[in-house]
C-alpha cells in the first residue's frame, strides 16, 4: 500500500513497509512507547527547569542569608579573587574579580583617564587594559545615559554567573545590601577574618580595605542623604527617575563607601 504523502501511516503498515524505500526527509513519525517517553522527558525537563528556575527567583538581603549559603558566597568572592593573578587574556583572568570590576568603572589612564584621589586612603591598584578584550570590555558602563538601569542590570546578571560558577553553586544568588533601611555595612561583610569550610579561621574575602573604615569596622554608616530613594521615587518620567537614582544612591554610595570612588576592588 502507498501512504498518501501527509498521511502518517499505522504501525502496521510501517512494519510491512519495504525497507528499502526511502521517506527522503519526511521525518519517521513516532509510535506510542516513543510519544510516551518523549512526554514523560518534556515533562521532566520541565520540572528540572521549574525547580532550577525557583531557586533561583530570588536575591536576599546579606543579612538573611543561611551560614551555608555566607560560605558559598565567600567562596565564590575568594575564588574570583585568587584569579586576580592570572595571566592576562586567560580564561580565568577574564572570570576573575578585578576584571569584573574594571567592567564597571575602570581605572586607568587608556579610558576613565587619570584617577582622582578622593579622601586620605592608601593607595589604590591602576588598571590598564593590555589586550583587545579588556579594551572592548573595560569601562563600558552606562553612566549618565538612558541605559544606566539596563546595563546595570544585565552586568549584574552575569556577574552573578560568573560567582556561581566559581562558588560551584549554581543556587548562589548575589545577596544586596539594603543601606536605606540599615546605613550601616552588615557584619558578615566587613569582619576582618571567618571560619571557612576547613575550619581554620581565615581573612575574610567580603571585606576590602580601601573601604572607609567606619564602615568595615561597624563604627560609622551611611547618611540618609546618601542612600535615600526618595529623590528618585518622586520623578514623574523614566529619564528623570534613572537620572536621579544614578545619582543617589547609585553614585553616592559608591563615593561614601569608600576612599577610591567606585574602587574596582569593591
Ligand atoms: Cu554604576
Amino acid at each position: 500500500m502507498i501512504a498518501f504523502e501527509h498521511s502518517k501511516p499505522s504501525r502496521q503498515e510501517r512494519d510491512n513497509a519495504d525497507p528499502t524505500v526511502s521517506l527522503g526527509n519526511f521525518p519517521a513519525p513516532l509510535d506510542r512507547g516513543q510519544a510516551w517517553f518523549g512526554l514523560q522527558l518534556s515533562a521532566l525537563i520541565l520540572l528540572l527547569n521549574r525547580a532550577r528556575y525557583n531557586a533561583q527567583t530570588q536575591r536576599k538581603s546579606v543579612t538573611d542569608l543561611t551560614a551555608t549559603e555566607l560560605m558559598s558566597l565567600r567562596r565564590g568572592v575568594a575564588r574570583m579573587m585568587a584569579r586576580n593573578n592570572a595571566s592576562h587574556g586567560s580564561a580565568d583572568y577574564r572570570r576573575s574579580w578585578v576584571y569584573w570590576a574594571n567592567m564597571h568603572l575602570h581605572f586607568g589612564d587608556d579610558c576613565a583617564g587619570p584617577i582622582v584621589w578622593v579622601g586620605n586612603g592608601p593607595a589604590f591598584q591602576t588598571f590598564i587594559a593590555s589586550n583587545a578584550d579588556e579594551t572592548a570590555t573595560w569601562c563600558r558602563c552606562e553612566h549618565g545615559t538612558d541605559q544606566f538601569l539596563t546595563w546595570h542590570r544585565m552586568y549584574l546578571w552575569y556577574f552573578e554567573r560568573v560567582l556561581q560558577e566559581a562558588a560551584g553553586d549554581l543556587s548562589l544568588r548575589l545577596p544586596y545590601w539594603d543601606y536605606e533601611t540599615n546605613a550601616g555595612l552588615p557584619a558578615a561583610i566587613g569582619t576582618p577574618t571567618y571560619v571557612d569550610e576547613q575550619g581554620q579561621t581565615v581573612p575574610n574575602p567580603l571585606r576590602v580595605n580601601a573601604r572607609q573604615p567606619g564602615l568595615n569596622s561597624g563604627t560609622s554608616s551611611l547618611s540618609s542623604g546618601v542612600t535615600s530613594t526618595a529623590g528618585a521615587m518622586a520623578t514623574t518620567s523614566f529619564l528623570a527617575f534613572s537620572t536621579a537614582l544614578e545619582n543617589t544612591p547609585h553614585g553616592a554610595v559608591h563615593w561614601r563607601h569608600s576612599y577610591a570612588a567606585a574602587a574596582p576592588m569593591v
